[in-house]
């Protein structure tokens, strides 16, 4: 913006009326809606997800609810949708299409990062009947192989010293039980929104084992009054970019720091079992259904699986995006054969879908060009990420006797996006990974021995379990990947492994 040049307002309330014909604004009257639902993580997918299923409710008069927004980690939302009375723009992009639309479910935005107190004001609110959560994988503080609560983890230490100033959300949900307890006793429901398999019962158990420390029945209390359904979720949102914002500058004439981008595909399963009044996303699209699970394992296994393969080959390949992997036919091949060889014949059936099209659905998805989703953005917290996406298939298939050459290349894709990023292997990037250190520390410390690498890995038994660590062939196969991925030609590399006939299993 030139310094002479018109002033641009910042959206908010009072400019709805202003902004153009192009947007589409909130069919509702905000000032009406009571704050019944809150949400925990109020980064780009729940405002491209769960925030616009309930903007799609009340727009149809289905609900009075709106969400309070909460973060509880980085960053602040005071200088964005707290400025912007909660507004902000959804783009929905599809190559050179674009639809805008101001989503208005968000009616306030609470800051909690430096103590609970806040977030938890509005958690124990009787008005509170929903309690929603996208807190990333790793807010769950759990072991990813087993699931349950690490009681290792640093917040979990202090929480237990502290239950009432929890830091960690597993505590500050037990908190939060607690207080509604000892208050209003109102039941609520808390809705995982994140991308875990039986996201719900994982939230229903980390928080119980915090609970039974609690005294005067707590643990006995949540089991009537709370519910924890398990939920898929699905929309591509990458994080939003400094050029989406001028986007919105340069073609709407406001602006606004809150935008976010995703594709015109969404999805939403929940599981139908809740303790308070849930809005009825299934008016809207959501789906509620008895059992998740064969909708996790479809949605993690195959489009979050394909992502995470291509994230790792891409880096090693010199590519950006999803979108430039998916446009290299040796990736694109690559992933395609991945899943309908190997990853589809490990799920079940799941109602209403034909395996075969969403795999071919998915892949045109990752194949949109105007969702910029960095592979560096999708290799982050991989640990967190590849024990449902690749290794339960691989486990799944070696107990089958059946082979997995292009599950096992992901899987030293993950190996080895660690292993470049120690010191001894030249840094080649920084890994933003709660066990970067631990593989840094390994690679450091082995050097350049694949076998006694990949031995070494996976003996980190809270990702792998003993039937992969000690599987002599897997442990072989994987060596020879990471070798491949490491050295000076992962492309021709990745060429031989689809050249050989063999990979047919
Ligand atoms: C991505 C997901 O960054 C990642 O881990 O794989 O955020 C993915 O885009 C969503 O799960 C899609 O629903």
């Amino acid at each position: 913006m030139s310094m002479n040049g018109p002033v641009v307002e910042t959206l908010c309330e009072r400019l709805l009326p202003a902004l153009p014909e192009t947007v589409r604004r909130p069919a509702y009257a905000r000032s009406g809606l009571k704050h019944g639902i809150a949400h925990i993580g109020v980064g780009a997918f729940h405002r491209c997800h769960q925030a616009e299923y309930t903007d799609d409710l009340l727009a149809g008069g289905f609900d009075d609810r709106g969400i309070v927004g909460i973060n509880v980690r980085e960053p602040r939302l005071d200088g964005t949708l707290g400025r912007q009375d909660g507004l902000y723009t959804r783009l929905c992009r599809e190559d050179d299409d674009v639809e805008a639309r101001v989503i208005g479910s968000i009616l306030s935005v609470v800051d909690s990062q430096q103590d609970a107190g806040p977030a938890l004001s509005v958690l124990a609110s009787p008005d509170i009947d929903v309690v929603t959560l996208t807190i990333t994988e790793k807010g769950y503080c759990h072991r990813p192989a087993s699931g349950e609560l690490d009681p290792g983890h640093p917040d979990i230490v202090h929480d237990l010293a502290n239950p009432e100033r929890p830091r960690s959300v597993p505590g500050i949900l037990a908190r939060m039980l607690e207080m509604r307890m000892q208050s209003h006793g109102r039941p609520v429901t808390i809705l995982s929104c994140d991308n875990i398999p039986a996201n719900g019962v994982l939230l229903g158990n980390v928080v119980r084992a915090l609970a039974e420390r609690r005294p005067a029945g707590l643990a006995g209390w949540l089991e009537s009054h709370a519910a924890f359904p398990s939920a898929m979720v699905d929309r591509i949102a990458p994080a939003t970019t400094g050029a989406d914002l001028d986007f919105v500058e340069k073609n709407f004439g406001y602006r606004d720091r809150a935008a976010v981008v995703g594709e015109p595909f969404r999805q939403w399963v929940i599981e139908n079992r809740f303790a308070s009044s849930v809005p009825a996303w299934e008016r809207v699209g959501g789906t509620f259904v008895g059992a998740v699970e064969p909708y996790e394992h479809l949605k993690m296994r195959v489009l979050n699986g394909a992502q995470t393969s291509l994230c790792y080959l891409g880096v090693f390949t010199g590519l950006e995006y999803t979108c430039d992997d998916m446009a290299d036919p040796l990736l694109a091949g690559f992933v395609r054969r991945m899943l309908l060889e190997e990853t589809l014949p490990t799920l079940r059936p799941v109602p209403g879908i034909v395996v075969e099209d969403y795999v071919e659905q998915s892949l045109k998805r990752l194949r949109n060009r105007a969702i910029r989703h960095r592979n560096h953005q999708i290799a982050t917290d991989g640990s967190q990420k590849i024990v449902q996406r690749l290794v339960n298939p691989i486990r799944d298939r070696l107990r089958e006797n059946r082979g997995v050459p292009l599950l096992a290349t992901a899987l030293a894709g993950w190996m080895a996006y660690l292993v470049a990023a120690s010191s001894r292997f030249g840094k080649r990037w920084q890994a933003d990974d709660p066990y970067a250190g631990t593989v840094a520390a390994i690679a450091d410390r082995i050097g350049d021995d694949p076998p006694a690498l990949v031995g070494a890995i996976l003996s980190l038994d809270s990702i792998f379990p003993e039937e992969l660590s000690g599987n002599e062939r897997l442990r072989a196969l994987l060596a020879q990947r990471l070798a491949g991925l490491l050295g000076p030609d992962p492309r021709g590399f990745i060429r031989r492994i689809l050249d050989e006939d063999h990979v047919r299993s």
